[in-house]
This record gives C-alpha cells, structure tokens and sequence, in this order.
C-alpha cells in the first residue's frame, strides 16, 4: 500500500511516519508537507533515502500541486497531520489557521474524491470540543461532546472535522476522524510548552507560565498517539470518530515543576505571566470507544515519557538550538517580550 502523509516534517507527522516505517516495513509513505517554520526536513533524516519513502515540498492548499502527486503516487490511504497548530499563533494572527486548516482539508478531501481512496483520515484536537470546569472532575469529553470552540485554531479544526463529516455524507467519502489531547515527546517544536519549558530551563532562562499555571491538559505520548491513529487507520469504521487520551491529568504548573526537578533547575526561575486570552481550563478524553472497539492502551506511563523526552531534549541540542536561534526569537520577543 502507499500511504500519503501530510505535515510529516512536523512534530506527530515525523512520529507517525517513523511509526509506520517500523511497524509496517512493507507500506510505501508518500509525505506531502510545506515546509512551514514548524517542518523541519532535518527531522526526517533517517527516511530521506529510504526507498519505500518519497518527499514532496507541497502546500496542500495548492490544488494543482496536490492533484499532480494523487496522480503520480495513486494513495491507498491519506492522513491529514498538516496543520497551523499552535494556539497562541492563531490569537495573534488567524488567516493562515483558516487557509491551511479547513481550505486545505477540503483540497484534499477533492484529491480524494476525484482519484478514489480507500480512506481519508483527518487528525483532530480535543480542543474542539472547548473546555471542562476545574471543579467537576467527573466530566470527560466522548465523542458525543458537542462541538464548542475557544481559539482561531480550535475553530479552524471543529470547521474542517465537520467539513470531513459532510464530505462522507454527501459525498460517501470513506472518512475516519480522531481528536488528540495534548501530545508531548522527540521533535515537538519549542514553542509547545513541555520543550519550551525544557528549553529555557536549559538556558536559565525564565519559564513563562500563563495566568496561575492551573490550567489541566491531559497529556499523551507522541507514540502512543501515533499508534492509536494508525490503528483507526487500518481497522477503524469508515464514518467514525474516536476519542484519543490516556486519563492522564496535570496542572501546567506542576508540569514546570517537574521539568526544573528533572533538570536541577531552581523552581525561582518560574515567573507568572499574562493568561493567554480565552484560555481553556482543563481538557480531560474520555478514550472508552477506541479502547472497547479497537483495543487501544497507551503503553507509556507519564513518569517514563517525561523522562525519556527530557533526555532526548538534552541528546538532541542541534536539533532545538537551530531553531530557537532563527526566526523563533523574534517571535519570543512578539509573544513574551512585554507579557
Ligand atoms: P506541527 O506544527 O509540529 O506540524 C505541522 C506540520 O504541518 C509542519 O511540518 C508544517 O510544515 C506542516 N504544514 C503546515 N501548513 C501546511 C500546509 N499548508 N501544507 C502542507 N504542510 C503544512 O503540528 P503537530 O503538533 O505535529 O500536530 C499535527 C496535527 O495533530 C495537527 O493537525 C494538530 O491539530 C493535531 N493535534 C496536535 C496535538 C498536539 O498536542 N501537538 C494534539 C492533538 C491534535
Ligand atoms: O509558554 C507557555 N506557558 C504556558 O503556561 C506555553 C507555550 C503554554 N502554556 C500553557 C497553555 C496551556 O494551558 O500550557 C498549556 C499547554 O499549552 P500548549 O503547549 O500551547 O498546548 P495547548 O494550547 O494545550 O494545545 C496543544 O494541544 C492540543 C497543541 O498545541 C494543539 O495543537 C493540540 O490540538
């Protein structure tokens, strides 16, 4: 089989494609990524001469572009990873999340359509279905959750998710969806918090919590993510969304924590910041479908990722320190200059 990835320069994307080249030596992998401040073809260096992988510099908004590589590479399966996908981007400017998010799902959706597939699955947030109050920690989110969106980029992904559903109503396009929560491991770009934090702890500098660092994401390892997407993937019901998460729950503040612990770091390094507008207060999965359908565990505990990721951050400073000596500081500036 041929399997189109797009967004594979990218944090999960990479993951993903290293996933597959692993657990499915015999599927050919088509990348289709932009190139965007996030991607980073370094990233993909152990692949770039893999005969059974193939890399196109392409926008996916760019029609002509993506229907020329469905005629050349005739995809058995696309998973759509390629997004803007940082919310404090999208609060400050959010054009390019509509364009890449929506525009871009429904140019590939049309590939789709007008060269047949056997499936398009569209990688989701938890972030659509909005937020949960602190104070009811019974309440998780199912896939029955209504849509109920906070941010620019949480918008752009609930309009592409329902663009993906009337694609398969009206179109019968063989669809599956999956909303994430937050993901952390190797190759997440620094401004994410857990290699920011990482990152700026590393170089004494100040660890910029938003508002009291209350906020709760309930966190996945990358891998664990990518498994669960190939699993819906290969053997989840067309039509279908699933709910990815592994019930595990923490405050942002005690996530920085860790992190100075874990570095020997002093905690004195924390500084509270402005809260990000509109921010959500706690995200929490309910992943009981894709475990009773598809049997789906996650298998690394939060303890281990941690650890594993804090290492790979400090084994792989070239990786990082490229990027936040480029472009990246002038954002930091814009983001947390005068916050
Ligand atoms: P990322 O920002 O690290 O990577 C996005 C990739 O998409 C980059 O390689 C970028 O170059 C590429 N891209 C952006 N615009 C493009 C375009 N127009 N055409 C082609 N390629 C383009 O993002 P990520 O964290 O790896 O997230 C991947 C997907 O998973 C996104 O759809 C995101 O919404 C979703 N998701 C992420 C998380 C998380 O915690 N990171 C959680 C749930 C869901
Ligand atoms: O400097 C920071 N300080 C801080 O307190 C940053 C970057 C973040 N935060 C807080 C904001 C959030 O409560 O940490 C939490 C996590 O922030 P992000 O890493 O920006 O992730 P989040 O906004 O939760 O969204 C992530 O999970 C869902 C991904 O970026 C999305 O792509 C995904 O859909």
């Amino acid at each position: 089989m041929t399997i189109l990835v797009t967004g594979g320069a990218g944090f999960i994307g990479s993951n993903f494609i290293f996933y597959e080249r692993a657990h499915h030596p015999e599927d050919r992998i088509v990348c289709v990524d932009k190139l965007t401040y996030a991607g980073n073809l370094s990233t993909l260096a152990p692949v770039l001469n893999d005969p059974m992988f193939r890399f196109y510099k392409t926008d996916i908004c760019d029609r002509k572009a993506v229907y020329a590589i469905f005629e050349e590479e005739k995809p058995d399966l696309v998973v759509n990873f390629a997004a803007e996908s940082h919310v404090d981007r999208s609060i400050e400017n959010p054009e390019i999340f509509l364009q890449t998010n929506i525009i871009g799902t429904a140019v590939l959706m049309d590939a789709c359509r007008t060269f047949g597939v056997g499936r398009f699955h569209q990688v989701s947030t938890d972030e659509v279905y909005g937020d949960l109050p602190l104070d009811r920690p019974d309440l998780f989110f199912t896939e029955e959750t209504p849509i109920h969106t906070s941010s620019p980029y949480s918008s752009s992904k609930a309009a592409a998710d329902l663009l993906v559903m009337a694609y398969h109503r009206t179109y019968d396009l063989p669809v599956s969806l999956s909303r994430c929560s937050n993901n952390y491991g190797p190759y997440q770009f620094p401004e994410k918090l857990i290699p920011l934090m990482i990152a700026n702890c590393l170089s004494d500098k100040p660890l910029p919590v938003y508002g009291q660092g209350l906020n709760v994401r309930d966190w996945l390892y990358v891998e664990d993510h990518c498994k669960a997407v190939d699993l819906v993937l290969r053997k989840g019901a067309v039509g279908q969304v699933y709910n990815i998460g592994g019930h595990n729950e923490m405050r942002n503040i005690d996530i920085v924590r860790l992190i100075c612990q874990e570095l020997h770091k002093p905690e004195s390094l924390i500084t509270y910041v402005t809260d990000r507008k509109g921010h959500d207060m706690r995200y929490a999965i309910d992943p009981t479908k894709i475990h009773r359908d598809l049997d789906w565990l996650p298998d690394t505990k939060f303890s281990d990722g941690i650890v594993r990721t804090i290492r790979w951050y400090l084994d792989n400073r070239d990786w990082w320190g490229e990027i936040v000596s480029g472009e990246y500081q002038s954002y930091y500036e814009r983001m947390y200059g005068n916050r």
